[in-house]
């Protein structure tokens, strides 16, 4: 017997639930971007009438929740899609059914033959089968939530144009942690966020639940997105006072039907700043005990809170290094005081200090010695490179050196280095860059996915987190393809053996268009996007390039309270070469990889062209693989990063009429705003660089349009997302 039959509220609670996510829909308008790649728009009419065949009926689990936001998703989408609006049966009455639940909320699944001990907590099987005699498809995990991420699996599969004649889908992620680190203050400003305030409406909640708060939750779940933090690294105590925590469980409940955790950052020095302590001292017995208290009291306000994330001893942050301590001691502190709730403390690696021999070595320096001192509710969380969220960098070299302790990726999907959202840089391909790169930390193979899924040095917590890119803005992102990096990022995290292409296909299908031409296309333009970033900013391993705002070029900039915010310093450009030194005779930072890795970053010749410069201060006129000098290939790289924008655009134009033109004039303007900025890049970079090097650009390569002082000139005080000091930056 179904047991739906004996639920007390069977039906009711589906029909409610789909007539909220009806109005939400309602609320937003045609192809402005809001509806994400959940548009669930007419699919084709071969593939519907062979879908619609199969989805008769929906038979489903008890409902919880989970459950009811599965059935909702699925209703809204085969109704959009499929103009179907299938029965909701509590037990399979006709001839084609889809049969949606757990083996304990939908018993007659049991009998059918699902490898159940694949799945773990959080996959699930989508399948065609037949039952009864009858075409079926089963969408089925071991728990609520896995039968939400089927779903939205499924859902897939229909907006991407596959046939549902022999589905076979068994997924689950490897990394238990999949999330996104909001760096947005209580006030709605957002650090680095190009999209718009904040999402989050503190001063409202908790009487007031933006609908947003719900779509953003879809949007996540729909790939797999696990947890948020919803306030800024910089922290801010008050979000731990009690009126905050109110807030923050508000949304808790709005996301746990989701699978969304809430976690908080915590400013070290909470316990004095609003709890009344003369120190924040983590081997201070009355702070322990702050701590301890503040966790009861946000696990009795939020039962599944996830834990805390914190940025100590970095920035101007307070930490445990201001008592003497180190950042094993501040972790296990917050460590313990979670630990009895089963919280974890994600702990931050991106420290460095004033003065130190090279930025790049000092993550490193500070925590590969205190490996092993961690607690096993504390993972440390680690920026995909050594320095900073760059166009390209080489691997963390903490990755794979810390055999004993969970180490989780950082990557950054709001583009602070990388064009802000007017820039069209898919960073599916970065991504995966840095999780297929081997670390040789226990031979070859050791590659950075491995350690961070905890398959190369099991840890009971694995995992990955992206600084989000959502915003208020309609189209949540900024630009409609910075939609991509979000919805990449989730699928990534969930399956880091995915590749980025595939990933891109899937979002242009789901997004725009299942027009093969389209399709072919625009994946093209975004698989080549990232490189041409990285040519026309900080082409062959050069780094950190822009101005102090991050927006635009200024390899110029030097002086300042930090060397280490400076372009001179990272390009160490001179009459001789350009590059720093980071082998045996400069900083030795390549020291800090396995031998094989160091080996081949030490060496001039085999260290990969993409980061020579990272690695070498190298003679202007080196001989590069290709015959041309430095120099030429340097001034090559720049001019091929604008005529890859001018490329995109052309490329974008020719699709006129494929798609809305809302979003498509959008693009465009934004495309001609990034080649107007790649050409801007490439000339004041030029510029300045040809004041070092003394030489003519090669022949046949146009002179830049303005000279040096024209570009150094050139100061926007109120750049989006910039930290406050950012106005008062404008002189070198
Ligand atoms: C949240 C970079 C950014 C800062 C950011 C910091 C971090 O330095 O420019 O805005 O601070 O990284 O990751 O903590």
């Amino acid at each position: 017997m179904n047991s739906a039959v004996n639920g007390k509220r069977p039906l009711t609670a589906y029909a409610c639930l789909l007539v909220a996510s009806l109005c939400i829909a309602s609320q937003s308008r045609a192809e402005d971007g809001y509806e994400l790649w959940l548009r669930y728009k007419p699919i084709g009419t071969r593939q519907l009438e062979a879908s619609r065949e199969s989805t008769t009926e929906i038979v489903a689990g008890t409902p919880s929740p989970t459950l009811t936001a599965a059935v909702s998703e699925l209703t809204r989408g085969l109704f959009g899609l499929l103009g179907a609006s299938p029965a909701i049966a509590p037990t399979v009455t006709k001839d084609r059914s889809i049969l949606i639940g757990t083996p304990r909320s939908l018993p007659i699944i049991r009998q059918l033959e699902v490898k159940w001990d694949q799945l773990g907590a959080e996959g699930y099987v989508v399948r065609s089968l037949t039952y009864e005699g009858h075409p079926t498809i089963l969408i089925a995990a071991n728990s609520d939530i896995g039968v939400l991420y089927g779903t939205f699996s499924f859902l897939r599969l229909l907006q991407t144009g596959q046939s549902l004649q022999n589905i076979q889908v068994l997924s689950a992620p490897r990394v238990r942690y999949r999330i996104l680190d909001h760096w947005d203050n209580l006030g709605r400003s957002v650090e680095r966020g190009y999209a718009g305030e904040s999402i989050w409406d503190w001063h409202k909640l908790p009487d007031y639940i933006d609908p947003r708060y719900i779509d953003y939750a879809r949007a996540c779940a729909s790939v797999g997105i696990n947890g948020t933090v919803p306030n800024n690294v910089n922290a801010s105590s008050v979000s731990l006072t009690s009126p905050y925590l109110g807030k923050l469980a508000a949304l808790a409940n709005v996301f746990r039907p989701y699978g969304i955790r809430v976690y908080l950052t915590a400013k070290f020095s909470a316990p004095i700043e609003i709890g009344g302590l003369q120190t924040a001292d983590p081997l201070n017995p009355s702070v322990q005990d702050w701590w301890r208290r503040k966790a009861d009291e946000i696990y009795g306000l939020i039962p599944d809170f996830g834990g805390f994330l914190v940025k100590a001893n970095s920035e101007g942050e307070p930490g445990p290094q201001d008592y003497g301590r180190t950042h094993a001691d501040g972790a296990n502190m917050l460590a313990d005081a979670l630990a009895a709730h089963g919280g974890i403390v994600m702990w931050r690696a991106f420290v460095y200090r004033a003065g130190g021999d090279d930025r790049a070595k000092q993550g490193f320096e500070d925590f590969k010695r205190l490996d092993g001192s961690f607690r096993d509710n504390v993972t440390i969380q680690v920026k995909n490179g050594p320095i900073d969220f760059q166009p390209r960098e080489p691997f963390h070299p903490l990755f794979g050196a810390m055999p004993k302790t969970s180490t989780m990726l950082e990557v950054q999907l709001t583009k602070e280095y990388l064009g802000f959202a007017t820039h069209l840089v898919f960073l599916g391909p970065l991504i995966e860059e840095v999780l297929r790169t081997d670390t040789y930390a226990a031979g070859p193979g050791s590659t950075v996915a491995k350690v961070v899924d905890g398959s190369l040095f099991p840890h009971r917590i694995t995992g990955i987190a992206g600084v989000a890119n959502v915003g208020s803005d309609r189209n949540w992102t900024g630009s409609h393809f910075d939609q991509a990096n979000w919805y990449g990022f989730g699928r990534l995290a969930w399956d880091a053996s995915l590749s980025s292409r595939a990933i891109a296909e899937e979002w242009v299908r789901m997004t725009f268009s299942n027009d093969p031409a389209f399709v072919g296309r625009v994946v093209a333009m975004m698989m080549g996007s990232r490189e041409a970033a990285v040519n026309y900013m900080t082409p062959l391993g050069l780094t950190h390039q822009m101005s102090r705002s991050h927006y635009g070029p200024a390899p110029w900039s030097t002086g300042g309270p930090e060397a280490g915010w400076t372009s001179t310093y990272f390009a160490r450009a001179d009459e001789k070469g350009i590059g720093f030194d980071r082998t045996v005779t400069g900083s030795n930072a390549v020291a800090q990889y396995a031998p094989q890795v160091a080996a081949e970053f030490s060496s001039l010749k085999r260290t990969p062209e993409r980061l020579l410069l990272w690695f070498h201060h190298v003679p202007w006129d080196y001989r590069m693989r290709s015959g041309n000098t430095l120099w030429d290939e340097l001034v090559m790289h720049y001019t091929h990063g604008v005529q890859s924008v001018s490329d995109m655009r052309q490329t974008w134009s020719s699709l006129q009429g494929a798609i809305d033109s809302e979003r498509f004039e959008q693009v465009s303007s934004f495309l001609a705003i990034q080649e107007k900025e790649a050409k801007w890049w490439r000339d004041a970079s030029i510029a300045y660089f040809q004041t070092r090097s003394h030489r003519l650009l090669p022949s046949g390569f146009e002179p830049t349009e303005h000279d040096l002082s024209y570009y150094e000139a050139l100061c926007f005080p109120y750049v989006p997302g910039a930290r406050p000091e950012a106005s008062s930056l404008c002189k070198k």
